[in-house]
């Protein structure tokens, strides 16, 4: 009887995960030799009821509810022994999952909800070349997030979409080739570029750099004569009466900048959507530059505009007629109004 159902309970067993097996490539995608795995949009909260076949080289499982915070849906991914790639894209992991997979070259953790950037100390003694972890919500990243992958092979990271407003963490990183910046809140050139390491393409574009001066990381490449770096800055904030220096910059090295022929001015005004590559330092008009003190000129003018309206009125009340010539002394104001405005057309900043 108890040896019928324990037989009983092994064919099952046997049954169930040799079934197992066979479903994942029911389930998912899969290549014929077993090296590639699709299983995107499965509506998966864990792996409990999956082995993965351990062929597999890439295995993504972008788009479900899985959030690697269970020893045992660690496990089914750390005991996959070719696994290269793993890509976890949207899905609600929160934190980075502290894997420990040697043969790992590239993760990618695009959309994960990730607020911090840090990696446990289980990616030691990882193999990792190429992360990402970009569209997540990491603010800041502390320089010792990375620290871990100080000896490992990583060259490619990107960072894009986040809010980053900094990045010393980039001293960590000492074999980093490229670096993607993009779409984060950098409103000047980081100071760490002065001293780039290996990396040879920096990417910041679509933040919120107003100013690039003689003060910028790139005087330093100029002097150093770093003439193999790129760094790609379209869409950016430029004022290009306060980037003089960087305008001129274009014209000497304008290879170091990539796509610097769509690179425009966002103010000051009269200089919006202008391209920097068509602009002259030396003739350019930055005397009317309203963009440079632009508080006091606002509380100058609001002041004297009280003064003169509380002037007319008081005007208007005494002699109870309504002065025309009063209105004209408020229409002269609007002069400080700069020149015709061109407008930033959204295809020409692409
Ligand atoms: C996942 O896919 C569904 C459609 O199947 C989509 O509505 C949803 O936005 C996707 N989730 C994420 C995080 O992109
Ligand atoms: C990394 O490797 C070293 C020696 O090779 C070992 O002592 C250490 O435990 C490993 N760390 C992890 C997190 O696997
Ligand atoms: C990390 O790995 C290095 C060797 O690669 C080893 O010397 C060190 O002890 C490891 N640290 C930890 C905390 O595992
Ligand atoms: C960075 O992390 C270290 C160690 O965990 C901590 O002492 C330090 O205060 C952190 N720095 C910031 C800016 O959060
Ligand atoms: C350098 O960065 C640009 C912009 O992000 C990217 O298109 C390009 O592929 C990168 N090149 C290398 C060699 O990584
Ligand atoms: C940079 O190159 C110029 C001319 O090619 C040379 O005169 C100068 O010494 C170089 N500077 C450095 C720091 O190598
Ligand atoms: C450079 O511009 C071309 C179109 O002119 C565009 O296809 C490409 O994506 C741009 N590259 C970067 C890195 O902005
Ligand atoms: C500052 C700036 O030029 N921003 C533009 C960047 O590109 C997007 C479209 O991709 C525009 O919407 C922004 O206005």
């Amino acid at each position: 009887m108890y040896i019928h159902l324990s037989i009983a309970i092994i064919i099952v067993l046997v049954i169930k995960s040799s079934v197992n097996a066979i479903d994942v490539c029911k389930l998912c995608q899969c290549s014929d030799d077993l090296t590639l795995i699709n299983c995107d949009k499965k509506g998966l909260q864990n792996l409990d009821n999956i082995d993965f076949p351990s062929n597999v080289k890439t295995l993504t499982l972008i788009n479900n509810s899985l959030k690697f915070d269970t020893i045992n849906d660690r496990t089914k991914i750390e005991s996959l022994p070719k696994l290269t790639n793993l890509i976890l894209n949207q899905n609600p992991l929160e934190i980075i999952p502290p894997f420990n997979i040697r043969t790992l070259q590239f993760l990618s953790l695009e959309d994960t909800s990730l607020t911090s950037a840090e990696f446990p100390i289980s990616y030691n003694n990882s193999s990792l070349q190429r992360i990402s972890l970009s569209n997540n919500k990491i603010h800041s990243i502390n320089e010792t997030d990375f620290l871990v992958l100080h000896n490992s092979q990583l060259t490619e990271l990107s960072l894009k979409n986040n809010q980053l407003k900094s990045c010393e963490f980039l001293l960590n990183l000492p074999r980093l080739y490229s670096i993607n910046l993009d779409k984060n809140q950098f409103t000047s050139l980081p100071e760490q570029l002065t001293t780039p390491g290996k990396i040879r393409n920096y990417s910041f574009m679509h933040n919120f750099i107003t100013v690039i001066d003689e003060t910028s990381p790139l005087n330093i490449w100029l002097k150093n004569n770093y003439t193999n770096m790129k760094i790609y800055l379209t869409n950016n904030s430029l004022d290009c009466c306060l980037s003089f220096w960087f305008i001129r910059f274009l014209k000497i090295s304008f290879e170091i900048v990539g796509n610097a022929s769509l690179l425009t001015c966002t103010s000051p005004l009269n200089f919006a959507g202008k391209l920097l590559i068509d602009l002259n330092p030396d003739e350019m008009n930055c005397h009317n530059d309203i963009t440079k003190k632009p508080r006091v000129i606002g509380i100058i003018s609001g002041f004297i505009g009280i003064i003169i309206i509380s002037i007319v009125a008081a005007f208007i009340w005494n002699q109870r007629r309504p002065l025309r010539s009063g209105y004209r002394e408020i229409d002269g104001i609007d002069e400080s109004y700069g020149g015709p405005a061109f407008p930033i057309s959204d295809e020409e900043i692409q």
